[in-house]
């Protein structure tokens, strides 16, 4: 189908593929029909009972990360990754600001796609979960410990930072590769130049150590759009997988001038050979510009650093370290089955699924089956390298997950369905419809060699009838799938917090015995921890103004504060002295021009403030903490500059009863 065409009938053709399941328009929003009679008690977990599976989701153009528990659909938390979080005051307060630092300055936003877990041995670990930056580019790391983005490292050499961050099996690497091709250095040249001076690039980063994310080495490609990638495993392990579209490497008019070639390429890495040659110094060392920046355990304070240089290996200094798989068309998503045999590439524009096979693509190498070559890289012969082509899967294959029982499922976006078939055989064994314009679909440890099974997660890019209207802009969703049979079975739709490209999912037995409760306020080495009251208070250095102060249940200490002057920054150091889970307290102060600090027990975390005019301003805690949660607040007299008043802080005789009430023990029941 023409590409113009493609776009105008996505919901058209959904509505007609849909249609031949179920209805496609449903004047009375009642989905019932579709349900089997205990769809609901599957997805039923009763009050006080937790889920079974924890998913992590890209929270897509909110920058964030959504974490839902399976089966019931319910939101348990956003962990802030590349945006700015008012609810907790992530990339607002002091100590959080420096990690989204970047060459192109403090970055409030950005768009997240592919959430990934860690793995041990090709199965995820529950360890870390890494989620990339699409549009400057980045990749970040989550402890799943604590549920806190811990470190983001800048790629250079790339725009677009889209197949990212798929780790190899034992997470030695995550990848991040070039969405869009740009000069290599960067640099200012006319863009119909292109096809002479523009590049990608494919980055190995180094991922297994918390805090020493780097990039091991780059490899220079040519400027076609590099799109999704993973690793392999088992045989195939020490090879990447990456899809490219626009081999054509048009510069205007992608929609058709990128969808002219019947088939694009995805480029296999000798992941394992590149690592050597790197070793054998075959790599140049080249100036880049990028930031890697991390959470300090002890201060829990973002450390930066700019960094100068990247190891840049170009193919032809590597014999064999990457080779062109053809790939009908405009190739989306890359998927390795739990064998680590098959690789199964999503064309957009493509009639089939095609299957490349792992052991032909050794042999096809081994006997120089080869098409020709582009800048130096092979290209292999496709019929060499195919296991098998899924005929009639349905419309716009772009993504496939398996679940460990032979069987594949795709992700059709055109006609909107998830198509069940069979490796090996190549049948077809199932479809059901989605609602609608399914992008990427996921079974829990479905990309790795274990998957789980069970569930299969829909992530739709259009809800329009299915909740109740909320103005032009509807939200995205989710649907959950039971897998166990021979049949997929629909079993709810959920909405989701900005557009879920892709999720992954974990037993939530892996992770809950293992959470952080409070940090500890011994270990708390902020510059600027307050213990105890009695160390609160407030000092000048010239025009910045320091207040230590702490949160207990249910006050600040000191909350009376006077001898600020119009014209001097303030900034606020609170530290939550409470060390008992789930006691947060906040802080917000009148007119403050960025968001409250939301504070964990034992934390601390600092408000930088500039008043503009004299008066009584007061603060308050924002956590609904404890029975007398509005008395926890204070003031700050703010002078005219210039004026004589004399820095003060007390602590007011309510919060010194508050201080030998908390002394005798007050329980989290009282909150
Ligand atoms: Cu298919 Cu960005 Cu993985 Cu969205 S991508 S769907
Ligand atoms: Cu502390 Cu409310």
């Amino acid at each position: 189908m023409h590409p113009a065409l493609v776009r105008r009938t996505i919901i058209g053709t959904a509505c007609i593929a849909a249609a031949a399941a179920f209805a496609c328009s449903r004047p009375t929003g009642n989905s019932g029909s579709v349900l089997t009679g205990d769809a609901a008690s599957r997805v039923y977990v009763a009050p006080g009972e937790y889920d079974e599976f924890y998913s992590f989701m890209s929270g897509g153009f909110s920058g964030q990360v959504a974490v839902y528990g399976l089966p019931s659909g319910r939101l348990l938390k956003v962990v802030p990754v590349f945006s700015q979080n008012p609810e907790n005051g992530y990339g607002y307060n002091e100590e959080t600001k420096g990690m989204l630092q970047t060459t192109y300055g403090f970055i409030p936003w950005d768009d997240t796609h592919h959430t990934e877990l860690s793995m041990t041995d090709g199965v995820p670990d529950g360890r870390w979960l890494f989620i990339n930056g699409n549009n400057t580019p980045r990749v970040a790391r989550i402890d799943l410990t604590r549920f806190e983005t811990d470190e983001i490292l800048q790629i250079p050499n790339a725009a677009g930072g889209h197949a990212s961050p798929f780790t190899t099996p034992d997470t030695k690497y995550i990848v991040s590769a070039t969405r869009f091709s740009v000069p290599v250095p960067n640099t200012d040249v006319p863009i119909e130049t292109y096809k002479q001076n523009f590049r990608g690039t494919l980055s190995f980063i180094k991922a297994d150590e918390p805090g020493k994310m780097d990039i091991a080495f780059q490899i220079l490609m040519p400027g076609f759009n590099y799109d999704l990638g993973h690793s392999g495993k088992g045989p195939s392990e020490g090879w990447f997988f990456f899809t490219s579209y626009n081999s054509e490497q048009a510069n205007t008019k992608l929609e058709t001038n990128a969808s002219q070639n019947d088939k694009d390429y995805i480029a296999a890495v000798n992941y394992a050979l590149a690592e050597k040659c790197v070793a054998d110094g075959k790599a140049k060392t080249m100036p880049a510009d990028y930031y890697h920046n991390w959470m300090d355990e002890s201060t829990r304070s973002a450390r930066v650093e700019r960094k100068t240089s990247v190891r840049m290996l170009d193919p032809g200094d590597c014999p064999g370290v990457v080779y062109y798989l053809p790939t009908p068309k405009s190739p989306h998503g890359v998927d390795v089955d739990p064998s680590g045999e098959y690789i199964v590439a999503g064309g957009k524009l493509a009639s089939i699924i095609p299957v490349h096979s792992f052991t032909k693509l050794i042999k096809a190498i081994a006997a120089r089956a080869f098409d020709g070559e582009l800048s130096g890289i092979p290209i292999l012969k496709y019929e060499a390298i195919l296991a098998g082509e899924v005929q009639k899967p349905g419309l716009g294959p772009l993504h496939t997950e398996f679940d460990g029982k032979g069987n594949a499922y795709t992700s059709m976006f055109i006609s909107s369905e998830v198509v069940k078939w069979k490796l090996g055989t190549w049948e077809v064994l199932d479809r059901i419809a989605t609602y609608y314009s399914i992008g990427h679909l996921m079974i829990p440890g479905g990309d790795s060699k274990k998957p789980y099974g069970k569930y299969l997660v829909a992530m739709n890019k259009i809800t329009k009838d299915r909740y109740l209207p909320t103005g032009p802009e509807m939200f995205q969703s989710a649907q959950l799938f039971d897998i166990s049979g021979e049949k997929m079975k629909l079993l709810l739709d959920f909405p989701t917090i900005g557009e879920p490209h892709y999720a992954q999912a974990l037993p939530a037995s892996m992770l809950k015995d293992k959470q952080l409760k409070f940090f500890s306020l011994a270990k708390n080495m902020n510059p600027h921890v307050t213990r105890a009251e009695s160390d609160g208070g407030i000092t000048r250095q010239g025009r910045n103004v320091h207040v230590k102060m702490i949160a207990v249940r249910s006050h600040f200490g000191p909350d009376n504060l006077e001898g600020v002057m119009v014209g001097d920054t303030v900034y606020f150091h609170v530290t939550n002295i409470e060390q008992d889970w789930d006691i947060l307290h906040g802080f917000a102060i009148l007119g403050a021009e960025n968001s409250e600090l939301i504070l964990n027990p034992g934390e601390t975390r600092t408000m930088k403030w500039v008043p503009r005019t004299p008066g009584i301003y007061p603060f308050y805690c924002t956590d609904f903490c404890s029975a007398l949660h509005q008395e926890m607040s204070g003031y700050v007299r703010v002078s005219a500059a210039g004026s004589n008043v004399q820095l003060k802080a007390n602590t007011s005789p309510k919060a010194q009863r508050q201080i030998s009430k908390v002394k005798g023990g007050v329980s989290a029941s009282q909150r």
